[in-house]
C-alpha cells in the first residue's frame, strides 16, 4: 500500500466539508492545527492500492498570509508537502472561486480542480466545458456533486493518476509587471535552496505584493540583496502607479474571466418553468418516453447505416431503395473512402506482404475505430440535446414507470435502446446512471442485446435454414437475448439489494426546460468522442494489428495468405472440442471456429471469414457450403447473438470502468452464458422432428 497525503482546499462554502464527508464516510480524526484553536479534520481511506490521508483545510479566499486560516493553509502546503491538493471550485460562483485555484496553481503543480455542486448548476442553467478549462489550466478538472455522490470515484482515480505525473505551474501574464517579476526572479535564484522550496516566480509575485512571510524569508536568506530587491519593487510601483497587490489581483481576475472561462461556460436563459403534466402521467408517460427514445434511436441509425430501415425495405420488396439507402449511409461512405485508399496503396506497392500489412493491418485498424465516429457523434449530439434541454430526465420518469417493474431505473432506457443498434454507445450512455451498482449491472448486461452487426449474421443463418424455422429464428433469438438480460439483471439486482438495501430509485434533479445550446451539446459530444478515440480507439487499433498478424502468419512464423495455414486457424482447430457438442464436425469445423474467433473482434467479420476460408463468394452460399445441420445453425445463431459482441465493446467497457476484473468478468459471463444456451438450443432442436 502506498500512502498519499491529500489536502482539500477551497474558498468558504464551496463544499469542502461535504465532499470530505462523502470521501471519508465518517471516521474522522479531529485535532487542532499546531498552535491554534482552529480544528484540523482528517481521515485516512483505502482506495485501490492506496492509503489516502485526506485533510479538510479551512476555507480561505486566497493564499496571502494575513489571516490565521491562510497561514494554516500555506504552512500545510509548504511544510507538510502534500502529494496533492484538491482545489474546490464552486460551479455556482466560478469567477470568484477560481481565484484561489489560480493562486494555488501558481505555487504548486501538484494539484487538481474539483468543480462542486454540479447538480444544482445544471438546474440553474449553468453549463461548463470542463475539458476546455482542463486544457487551459494544465491540471485535471473533475466535476463532482457531493450531495448526489457523482464524480467522486472519478475524483479518486484522478487523484491517484495525478500524483504519478509531473505537471507544470500555471503562468499568468502580468503585463507591465513582467520585467520586474523576471528581475526579482533572477536575484532570487542565487539562493538555490530557497527556489527549490518555492517556485521563484511565485516568490517574486508575493514579494511584489508585499507578502509578510516572503518578505521575512527574503530578508533572512538574501540579506545582501534585499535592498536591490526593494528597489526593483519601488520602481515597479512607480511604473504601475498603484498598489501592486491590487494590480496583481486584478490581473488574476482578468485572467479568470477573459482567458480561463471565456467560451467555457454557458448561462442558459431559463424560460418560466411550465410543467408538462404528460411526462408524469402513469399511463401515457411510459409510452411517450419509450416512443420518443425509440424514434430517436431509429433516426440515428438510419443516418449512420440505413439500418433498420434497410432491413424493413428489403422485406417489403423495395430492395433497390434499401441498397441505395445503405450505399449513401455515413458508415458506407467512410468504408468507400478507405477502400479507395487501399486500392491506391495496392496500386502503388503491388500485392506484397507489406501492402497487406498496410491495408489489412494498419488501415483496417484505423477503419475499425473510425467507423464508430459518426455513430457516436450523432448519438451524443442527440443525447446532448436531450440532456441540455432538460428533456432527458423527464423521459426517464416515463421510462421508470415501466422499467422499475424489472429492477431497473428509468435511466436504463438509453443503454437498452441504443444497444439494439450498437453496444458501444449503449455502454457509453450508462454514464448518465447515478447509481454505481445499477450502472455496473447495465455495463455487464447491455452487450447481450443483439446489435445491428449480429442481426446481419443472423439473417444469413435464417435464410440458410428457410421454412418455419428460418422465419422464426431471428425473433426467437432476440426474445432469448432479452430474456437473458432481464433474468441476469434480476439476479444481480437481488444480490445488490442484499448488499445495499435500496429499491431501484430515480434520483433526478428536474431542471427547467430550455432550448438546447449548440455549444453545450457540442462539448458533450466532443467529450465522449475524445474519450472513445483516446481510450477505446488505441485498444481497438492495436488488437486489430495483432489480429492481422495472427491471420497472416503461420505457426512457424512465415507469411501466409491462406487463412487455413495461419496461427488463427491453428487456434481455431483447438476450439473443435467445444464445437463438437453443438454438432459441428468434419473438415469444416476449423472454419466455424475461425469465424467465431474473428467474430470476437467484430461480428461483421464472421461472414467475411467464412467467405475467405471456403472460397465461395456469396455469404449465404458460403455458409450453406459448410453443410451444417439445422440444430447446429440454431445453436450457432444463439451463440453469435450472445457471446462477446466485439472488441470495441470490450474496449469501451474497460475504458468506462477502468477495471480489468469487470471487463474480464463480462467476457467470461458472456461466453459461458452463450455457450450453455447454445448447447441447450442444440439439444432442444434435436428433439423436434423437422
Ligand atoms: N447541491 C449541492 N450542495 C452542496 C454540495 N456540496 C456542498 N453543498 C452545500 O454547500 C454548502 C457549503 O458546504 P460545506 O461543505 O459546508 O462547505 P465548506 O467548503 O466546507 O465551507 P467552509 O468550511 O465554511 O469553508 C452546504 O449548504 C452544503 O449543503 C453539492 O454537491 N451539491
Ligand atoms: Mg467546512
Amino acid at each position: 500500500m502506498s500512502k498519499l497525503l491529500v489536502g482539500l482546499i477551497g474558498q468558504p462554502n464551496v463544499g469542502k466539508s461535504t465532499l470530505f464527508n462523502v470521501l471519508t464516510k465518517g471516521n474522522v480524526i479531529v485535532s487542532n492545527w499546531p498552535g491554534t484553536t482552529v480544528e484540523r479534520v482528517e481521515s485516512t481511506i483505502k482506495y485501490k492500492e492506496y492509503e489516502i490521508k485526506i485533510v479538510d483545510l479551512p476555507g480561505i479566499y486566497g493564499l496571502s498570509y494575513f489571516t490565521l486560516e491562510e497561514k494554516i493553509s500555506r504552512n500545510f502546503i509548504v511544510e507538510e508537502n502534500p502529494d496533492l491538493l484538491v482545489v474546490l471550485v464552486d460551479s455556482l460562483a466560478l469567477e470568484r472561486t477560481f481565484y484561489l485555484a489560480v493562486e494555488v496553481l501558481e505555487l504548486t503543480s501538484k494539484a487538481l480542480i474539483a468543480i462542486t455542486k454540479v447538480d444544482i448548476a445544471h438546474s440553474k442553467g449553468i453549463h461548463v466545458n470542463y475539458d476546455l478549462i482542463e486544457k487551459r489550466l494544465g491540471v485535471p478538472v473533475v466535476p463532482v456533486s457531493a450531495i448526489k455522490g457523482s464524480g467522486v470515484e472519478e475524483l479518486l482515480d484522478k487523484i491517484i493518476e495525478k500524483t504519478r505525473i509531473q505537471g507544470r505551474l500555471l503562468r499568468i501574464d502580468y503585463g507591465e509587471l513582467e520585467p520586474f517579476i523576471t528581475g526579482i526572479e533572477d536575484v532570487l535564484r542565487v539562493d538555490r535552496e530557497l527556489v527549490s522550496k518555492y517556485p521563484a516566480r511565485w516568490l517574486a509575485l508575493k514579494f511584489l505584493e508585499g507578502d509578510e512571510e516572503v518578505e521575512k524569508l527574503v530578508k533572512e536568506k538574501l540579506s545582501d540583496k534585499y535592498r536591490e530587491l526593494v528597489e526593483i519593487r519601488e520602481e515597479a510601483r512607480r511604473r504601475i502607479g498603484r498598489d501592486l497587490a491590487a494590480y496583481i489581483s486584478m490581473r488574476k481576475m482578468h485572467f479568470i474571466r477573459d482567458n480561463l472561462l471565456k467560451n467555457a461556460v454557458v448561462y442558459a436563459r431559463l424560460e418560466r418553468a411550465r410543467s408538462p403534466r404528460i411526462f408524469y402521467n402513469p399511463y401515457i408517460a411510459p409510452l411517450l418516453s419509450t416512443s420518443i427514445i425509440f424514434a430517436l434511436f431509429l433516426l440515428v441509425f438510419i443516418v449512420n447505416t440505413g439500418y433498420p430501415l434497410t432491413t424493413i425495405l428489403e422485406h417489403l420488396g423495395y430492395t433497390e431503395l434499401a441498397v441505395l439507402l445503405e450505399e449513401y449511409s455515413l458508415s458506407s461512405l467512410i468504408e468507400k473512402l478507405f477502400d479507395a485508399l487501399n486500392n491506391y496503396i495496392i496500386g502503388v506497392l503491388g500485392e506484397t506482404p507489406f501492402s497487406s500489412f498496410i491495408t489489412d493491418g494498419i488501415i483496417a485498424g484505423v477503419v475499425s475505430v473510425v467507423v464508430f465516429i459518426p455513430l457516436i457523434a450523432i448519438v451524443m449530439l442527440a443525447l446532448g440535446a436531450l440532456e441540455d434541454s432538460g428533456l432527458l430526465p423527464r423521459l426517464a420518469i416515463g421510462a421508470h414507470i415501466l422499467l422499475s417493474k424489472f429492477g431497473l431505473s428509468g435511466h436504463a432506457i438509453l443503454p437498452l435502446t441504443l444497444s439494439l443498434g450498437c453496444n458501444v454507445p449503449g455502454v457509453m450512455s450508462t454514464r448518465a446512471i447515478p447509481n454505481h451498482f445499477e450502472r455496473l449491472r447495465l455495463i455487464l448486461l447491455t452487450p447481450f442485446i443483439p446489435c445491428q452487426a449480429r442481426l446481419l449474421v443472423l439473417l444469413v443463418l435464417s435464410a440458410s435454414l428457410g421454412g418455419v424455422i428460418g422465419a422464426l429464428l431471428v425473433p426467437l433469438v432476440y426474445l432469448a437475448s432479452f430474456l437473458v438480460v432481464l433474468l441476469l439483471n434480476y439476479v444481480l439486482y437481488l444480490f445488490e439489494k442484499r448488499k445495499q438495501h435500496e429499491e431501484v430509485e430515480l434520483l433526478l434533479e428536474i431542471p427547467p426546460l430550455h432550448r438546447p445550446y449548440f455549444k453545450v451539446v457540442w462539448w458533450f459530444t466532443w467529450h465522449h468522442l475524445k474519450h472513445f478515440l483516446v481510450k477505446a480507439g488505441t485498444i481497438i487499433f492495436l488488437v486489430s494489428i495483432i489480429s492481422w498478424g495472427l491471420q497472416h502468419t503461420t505457426p512457424t512464423f512465415a507469411y501466409t495468405e491462406n487463412p487455413g495455414e495461419s496461427i488463427a486457424a491453428f487456434i481455431s482447430r483447438g476450439l473443435e472440442v467445444l464445437l463438437k457438442p453443438l454438432g459441428v464436425s468434419g473438415e469444416n469445423t476449423w472454419i466455424v471456429g475461425y469465424a467465431l474467433l474473428l467474430g470476437f473482434l467484430a461480428k461483421e467479420l464472421i461472414l467475411g471469414a467464412i467467405v475467405a476460408s471456403t472460397g465461395v463468394n456469396d455469404p449465404l452460399d458460403a455458409y450453406r457450403s459448410l453443410g451444417l445441420s439445422i440444430p447446429t445453425s440454431v445453436s450457432l445463431a444463439l451463440f453469435i447473438a450472445l457471446y462477446v459482441p466485439c472488441l470495441a465493446t470490450i474496449a469501451i467497457i474497460y475504458s468506462e470502468t477502468k477495471n480489468w476484473k469487470t471487463t474480464i468478468s463480462t467476457i467470461v459471463l458472456m461466453l459461458s452464458t452463450a455457450y450453455l444456451l447454445a448447447l441447450l438450443a442444440y439439444n432442444i432442436t434435436m428433439l423436434i422432428p423437422l
